[in-house]
C-alpha cells in the first residue's frame, strides 16, 4: 500500500518537474552545468521526499486516533536503518561525483575567451571596460554581448565586496576589492532585458542601501552587431558628446506609483501621489541607446513591467 502510493506520487512529482521547469530562461553554454546540477537533484530527492510524504499520508489514514488509546509499541529494524544509511550514502556520494566534480571542473577549465571585459564594482553601479581598445565607460546604461563568442568577465571593486550575477547565465563570481576575479561566459541566445529581466547584470552580494538598484541591462545580440556598437564607442561616442537638455514629466498617477527616476545618470527625482513635479536631465546629443527609467521608491513591484521604461533619446 505504502509502496504504490510512494510509486504514484514519485511518478506525478518527476512529471510535473520534467514538464514544468522552475527555472527561468537559460542563455550561456556555461549556465547548462547549473540546470543540470538543478534538475539531477530534484530526480534524486524526488523518490527521497515523496516516501517521506507517502509514508505520512498512510500513518494519517491508518492509524488516526478515534479515541484515547496506549499507542503500540516498535522495535528497531536494522534492516531498514541499514539499508537508509546505505541509500543515502550511496546517494550523497553520486552527487558528490556529478554534478559537483564534473561540473566544477566544466566551469573552472573555461576555453580561451574572445572578448575581454574588465568590470569595476562601484556603491552602486558598475563600470566595464574593454582592455584591448583601452576604454572605459562609468556607469554604461546597457552592457552588449556577442552571441556564441566565448567572454571573460576581469572584476574587481574599488570599495566593497560586490558579486557578478546574470540571471540568464546562472554563474556567480565575487568582485573583491584588491583582487581580480574571473568568470567566462558563452551567449548562446539573444535577448534583452526590455523583453525579460533575466539579462541584467545584478550584483549578488548586500553592498549597501544601494544594492538591489546595482545592475545593468544585458543586450545579447549578433558579433556584427557588438563590433559595430564598440566601434561606435571608440569614435569617443562616450566621451567629448554634446549635450543637450530634455525635460521629462515625473507625474505621479497614483499611491502605488511612488516615484520615477532615471537609472542612469543617477540623477533621482522624486514624484509625490497627486502632485506633477519636472526633472532637467542632460542626455548626450548621440545616445541613442537605450536609456532605463526605472522606479527608485520601494513601493511594490517596482522593477516590474509598468515601472520601468525605454526612454528613447534623439539628436
Ligand atoms: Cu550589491
Amino acid at each position: 500500500m505504502v509502496c504504490g502510493l510512494w510509486l504514484v506520487l514519485t511518478t506525478i512529482g518527476l512529471w510535473v518537474t520534467s514538464t514544468y521547469s522552475l527555472l527561468p530562461v537559460l542563455a550561456s553554454e556555461q549556465g547548462a552545468e547549473v540546470d543540470y546540477a538543478f534538475e539531477t537533484l530534484f530526480l534524486y530527492a524526488m523518490p527521497v521526499f515523496m516516501l517521506v510524504i507517502a509514508v505520512l499520508i498512510y500513518g494519517i489514514a491508518k492509524w488516526r486516533m478515534k479515541e484515547p488509546e496506549q499507542g503500540d509499541t516498535f522495535d528497531n529494524s536494522n534492516v531498514f536503518s541499514w539499508t537508509w544509511f546505505g541509500v543515502s550514502i550511496a546517494l550523497a556520494s553520486l552527487v558528490f561525483v556529478t554534478p559537483g566534480l564534473t561540473g566544477f571542473l566544466a566551469i573552472r577549465d573555461p576555453p580561451e575567451p574572445d572578448v575581454v571585459i574588465e568590470l569595476t564594482g562601484v556603491q552602486w553601479h558598475w563600470d566595464v571596460g574593454f582592455p584591448n581598445m583601452d576604454m572605459t565607460m562609468e556607469a554604461p546604461t546597457e552592457l552588449l554581448l556577442p552571441k556564441d563568442k566565448v567572454i571573460r568577465f576581469d572584476m574587481t571593486s574599488v570599495d566593497v565586496l560586490h558579486s557578478f550575477w546574470v540571471p540568464a547565465f546562472r554563474l556567480k563570481q565575487d568582485v573583491i576589492p584588491g583582487e581580480i576575479s574571473s568568470v567566462t561566459i558563452t551567449p548562446t541566445e539573444l535577448g534583452t532585458f526590455e523583453e525579460d529581466p533575466v539579462f541584467r547584470l545584478q550584483c549578488a552580494e548586500l553592498c549597501g542601501t544601494g544594492h538591489a538598484r546595482m545592475f545593468l541591462p544585458v543586450r545579447v545580440v549578433e558579433p556584427e552587431e557588438f563590433e559595430a556598437w564598440l566601434a561606435g564607442m571608440g569614435d569617443g561616442g562616450m566621451d567629448g558628446m554634446d549635450m543637450t537638455t530634455t525635460t521629462m514629466d515625473m507625474g505621479g498617477d497614483d499611491e502605488d506609483t511612488g516615484g520615477m527616476v532615471l537609472l542612469q545618470p543617477a540623477m533621482p527625482g522624486s514624484s509625490e501621489a497627486g502632485e506633477v513635479s519636472f526633472m532637467e536631465f542632460t542626455a548626450p546629443d548621440d545616445a541613442t541607446g537605450t536609456w532605463v527609467i526605472c522606479c527608485f521608491q520601494e513601493a511594490g513591484q517596482h522593477y516590474e513591467d509598468g515601472m520601468r521604461a525605454t526612454l528613447i533619446v534623439e539628436a
